[in-house]
């Protein structure tokens, strides 16, 4: 290819296959693709600056010169692993020369230069030269880094495109025992085919780090997936966990599907936490907090410095769960939501689901100050305001695909029906129990 320079005059070479550079307008995506660049990464959220390309218009632009499009927003002070792992993907899935930029350059070089310190290929020393051979500020990694180094515990988010939700591995690095939270056992609804590839995603991640398995754990019956708790405690032995208000969410749905042989007293799990609970992963303190409003059964498991919130609040420009499923509130909701912004500003808040806006890469960490100051569902909302939006909005929702299939699984901690006498399980399905709904098609 040509010499970068003479397509964008502050392109620079930062590896083999990596070039970073500031904002490139529009009509300099032929000339990359002329170049030999293979795909365009945008690091830059759409509407930083009047003016600035939309994603949509670079998409358009890549795709039209023959190059494919990723699109990586992060902020300086907002970045996190998921945001550096995606990075690192993009660019070994883009078959040639990568093009990456923001306004500057600088978060796109920080986002390869903390994957390098993290993948042990560079010492964190080692920023300054490269930052003056680069031409271009590290800060952003430094301080990335820095802070990173104090966090615990370590998380790893594990996402699935097809129910868009994420599950944990929560692990202690000083003993190296872990949570899994709100494992998804696969399951495809046209065929009624189930598969562990999810789970098994995760029991790979587990024996590559080295982990023991102390506890696995769901925030709440899941509307959306099955739960693969039970399989992995199958798999590892492990103690399966939720929270005692799964029993008001037993007997709901004991109604809704006639089953009065169901149990409904929690014993599908090994332990049932209460709120204000305390227990450890390895050495680091862990507490429940009850936060229902998306259920009846809903907890928030805070595990150091870390708050697994689930569906309570999504990214900050994602909004809040919805809270019309049976035995769901608005106003339950909102007082969870106080309890979880009552946490210090710089927790970090994993969501249990992200449903891409704008086509964004996923993302699934927050902390509790960016919420406060960006999530237009809370930032300056009163109470009474929030429940009318959630439920005008609830009201245009229809019901998630897997919702009459996931509970009963669910309420029995991901147990499948038992064999009917051919040996096959059969899921029920009930006829309009859901009320006047909005239909999805
Ligand atoms: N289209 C999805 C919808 C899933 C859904 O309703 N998700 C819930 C969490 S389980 C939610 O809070 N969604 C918020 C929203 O769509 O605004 C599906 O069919 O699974
Ligand atoms: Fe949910």
């Amino acid at each position: 290819m040509s010499d970068p320079a003479s397509i964008h005059p502050s392109a620079t070479q930062i590896s083999d296959k990596l070039f970073i550079a500031p904002q490139p307008s529009l009509t300099d995506f032929a000339n990359l693709a002329a170049a030999g660049f293979k795909g365009v990464i945008s690091n830059r959220p759409a509407n930083e600056q009047a003016g600035q390309p939309s994603p949509a218009d670079e998409q358009q632009g890549a795709a039209a010169s023959g190059m494919s499009f990723h699109f990586i927003p992060v902020t300086a002070s907002t970045i996190t692993e998921a945001d550096v792992r995606a990075f690192q993907n993009a660019v070994s899935e883009i078959a040639g020369p990568v093009f990456a930029h923001c306004k500057s350059g600088a978060r796109a070089a920080s986002l390869y230069a903390i994957g390098e310190v993290l993948d042990g290929r560079l010492a964190p020393q080692e920023l300054p030269d490269l930052s003056s051979r680069w031409g271009v500020d590290l800060s952003i990694a430094t301080k990335w880094l820095a802070r990173n180094a104090e966090r615990r515990p370590r998380v790893r988010g594990f996402f699935d495109p097809h129910t868009f939700s994420v599950q944990y591995v929560a692990s202690d690095p000083a003993t190296r025992q872990c949570a899994i939270i709100d494992p998804v056992l696969d399951f495809d609804e046209k065929s009624g085919s189930v598969a562990t590839t999810s789970a098994d995603a995760i029991l790979r991640y587990v024996a590559e780090e080295k982990l023991t398995v102390q506890w696995i754990l769901d925030t709440h019956p899941h509307a959306d997936h099955l739960s693969a708790a039970h399989y992995l405690h199958g798999k590892t032995g492990a103690p399966t966990a939720t929270g005692a208000h799964v029993v008001e969410v037993q007997k709901l749905w004991q109604s809704i599907y006639n089953w009065p042989e169901l149990k409904t007293d929690g014993s599908q799990w090994d332990h049932l936490f209460e709120d204000g609970e305390d227990f450890t992963i390895g050495t680091i303190d862990a507490r429940i907090l009850y936060s229902p409003g998306h259920t009846l059964g809903s907890i928030t498991y805070l595990i150091g410095d870390a708050a697994f919130v689930h569906d309570t609040i999504f990214m900050p420009d994602s909004g809040t769960a919805r809270t019309d499923f049976p035995g769901g509130s608005a106003e339950q909701l909102w007082n969870s939501l106080q309890g979880i912004l009552a946490l210090p500003d710089d927790t970090r808040l994993f969501t249990g689901h992200d449903y891409q806006p704008s086509g964004r890469a996923p993302r699934w960490e927050s902390t509790v100050g960016e919420q406060k100051t960006h999530n237009d569902q809370i930032a300056g909302v009163s109470k009474a305001a929030f429940i009318a939006n959630r439920e005008a909005r609830d009201r245009s929702l229809p019901m998630p695909k897997l919702i009459l299939h996931a509970l009963q699984v669910n309420i029995m901690g991901g147990r499948l029906p038992e064999p009917e006498s051919n040996g096959r399980r059969y899921l029920k399905i009930p006829i309009d129990a859901l009320g006047d709904v909005a239909w999805g098609h």
